[in-house]
């Protein structure tokens, strides 16, 4: 194998966020800009975790994906790895690279995708490292990533040419091995262990039991027929927008309320099916809908918890403990406390949930951001969700006649508010403001939070405390530092302001309100009705208008 020596300079701004490096497509363009990042990774890692070793590629198909393939391909091969076992025509999703690391107990992998955000030469790219558990890269590694990239002065790059990824296959250059591999057939063997799949093509296979799901012209397409219709039985109709395409159809690849309109539509009408979902871009997030009815991330997690032991197979001992990101509601915490199980919050982002598997101690978590998933893998996984959700259903409903009704979603929902309470929660996202006026607002929540006492009044609330999140991890030690500035008051309601960490463009403000409510007659007042006297108090205590200039949020969820 020849490699050759590409000198290069360094380039600023190469931080990864929550999830990765994001930017905008025209800046991955410019020259060595991803080349630099994926050397400067190379030079972070240990040579151990990956000389002749074994990397997995994948990525959600959208626009300069054919492109950043065949660079890493060339700069892997060009540092030593000794095998990439990549998607046919790149295509993989988070949750299934994560499935097929473990599986194949490869070194890591790379996960070309901006996720949620839209795709297309005018809009956005990136890339996500994952370690050897399948788990996203931890800080400690991308910091020093991030070192590297601002010290860089070589790439090594392997002079081979490039790839066809087109086709299912090895091939071998030197001692260099790439084999394109089908992106599905892994992650279905495992969701047929983790799964009942009889119980749910019992379900589906129903006269009376309709179930659509909205691929957003992302990457669950791929996924999708080969799961929910040739082995699960659905019609092929039943799956929109089913087609992966580099720019999603100018579409905006998120599953929620405003993203996700086809499929709210359909919902919402007057002849919804019973169960609708959703998936994002790279296929770990999922919204799920029943007939006119929308089940918060939120709750999704606290509900798939509460009844995993039952209805999932992989449960059949019960979880063995669940966490929640410090935003996401409440819900979840309840159930820890009747189930008597271990219970953890954590930071935004997955990389938190990856050591407390590791060391055995949880098996459920979620963020409210339409994440859910558990240690099957180490990623938050859309699919996984879904079935998640038709087992519930299909476990409740099993030994119901044609004709008798069915427990629906809605229902589903409903009991566990009667049983648990119902946590009210709504975010409000300020899309791309200008980072100085949203970065003033942080500020001054921090200086408000320094001068706060437990007993200070806020509207009708009461403090209990305000501070800004640190989380100490429980397994290494680790410390995350400034997770986002939290009021939480006396009845236990919390408004919560943080920035965004995945944008590619300005500064994106999120603000999270939550409210418990134990009393039964009250779980089916709206959401936004029942939370306004506190997002009055949100806005007012941040000056959010003064600040950002905005009147009103961009998406509510
Ligand atoms: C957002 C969500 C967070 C999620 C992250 C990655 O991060 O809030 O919960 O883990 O996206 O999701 P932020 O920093 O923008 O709030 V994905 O599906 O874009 O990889
Ligand atoms: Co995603």
């Amino acid at each position: 194998l020849k490699i050759k020596s590409v000198p290069t300079k360094p380039v600023e701004g190469q931080k990864t966020g929550t999830s990765g490096l994001r930017k905008k497509v025209s800046v991955f363009q410019e020259e060595n800009y991803l080349a630099n990042w994926i050397q400067a990774l190379f030079n972070s890692l240990p040579p151990e975790d990956f000389k002749d070793g074994l990397l997995v590629l994948g990525g959600d198909g959208r626009y300069f994906n054919r492109e950043a393939s065949q660079i890493i391909i060339k700069i892997a091969a060009g540092n030593g790895v000794g095998k990439i076992l990549v998607g046919r025509d790149g295509l993989m999703s988070t949750p299934a690279v994560s499935a097929v690391i473990r599986k194949h107990k490869a070194n890591g992998g790379f996960i070309m995708s901006a996720s949620h955000n839209p795709g297309g030469p005018e809009y956005d790219w990136g890339i996500k490292f994952n370690y050897n558990s399948g788990q996203p890269a931890p800080e400690s590694i991308t910091d020093k990533i991030y070192g590297n990239t601002l010290s860089i002065s070589e790439i090594k790059v392997a002079d081979i040419p490039d790839v066809d990824l087109a086709c299912l296959g090895v091939t071998n250059y030197g001692n260099f091995f790439v084999e394109v591999v089908d992106p599905v057939s892994d992650y279905l063997e495992l969701m047929e262990e983790v799964f009942d799949f009889q119980l749910i093509k019992d379900l589906i296979s129903r006269s009376d039991f309709r179930f659509t799901f909205d691929a957003m012209h992302a990457v669950t397409g791929a996924y999708a027929k080969p799961i929910f219709s040739d082995r699960l039985g659905a019609n092929l109709d039943c799956i929109k927008n089913g087609v992966p395409l580099e720019d999603f159809g100018h579409g905006h690849p998120d599953p929620n309320l405003t993203y996700a309109k086809d499929l709210v539509d359909i919902m919402y009408a007057e002849d919804a099916p019973d169960l609708g979902a959703a998936s994002d871009g790279d296929g770990d997030r999922n919204m799920i809908l029943g007939r006119q009815f929308f089940i918060t991330p939120s709750d999704s997690v606290a509900i798939i918890a509460a009844n995993a032991q039952m209805a999932i197979p992989y449960f059949k001992n019960g979880p063995k403990g669940l966490a929640r990101s410090m935003p996401t509601s409440g819900a979840l915490d309840r159930v820890a406390e009747k189930l008597n199980l271990p219970f953890y919050e954590v930071p935004t982002g997955w990389k938190f949930f990856g050591n407390l598997m590791d060391a055995g101690r949880l098996s459920i978590c979620g963020e409210e951001s339409f994440g859910t998933g558990s240690d099957h893998i180490r990623e938050k996984d859309g699919i996984w969700a879904v079935l998640a959700w038709l087992s519930i259903i299909a476990y409740r409903n099993k030994d119901k006649k044609v004709g008798e009704k069915l427990f629906s979603v809605a229902d589903v929902a409903r009991e566990h508010w009667a049983t648990y309470g119902r946590n009210f929660f709504s975010r409000y996202d300020y899309e791309e403001c200008e980072s100085e006026g949203a970065n003033k607002m942080i500020e001054y929540l921090r200086e408000m939070i320094s001068k706060s006492k437990p007993g200070d009044s806020y509207g009708n609330y009461s403090l209990q405390f305000a501070d800004d999140f640190t989380y100490t991890d429980p397994v290494d030690g680790s410390v995350a530092s400034k997770q986002g500035i939290r009021f939480v008051f006396t009845d236990g309601s919390r408004i919560i302001f943080r920035l965004s960490g995945t944008g590619s463009a300005g500064a994106t403000v999120r603000i999270y309100i939550e409210q418990y409510e134990p009393d039964v007659s009250m779980h089916n007042v709206d959401a936004q009705t029942a939370l306004k006297p506190l997002i009055d108090v949100a806005l007012s205590i941040s000056k959010l208008k003064e600040f950002t200039g905005r009147e009103k949020p961009t998406v509510i969820t």
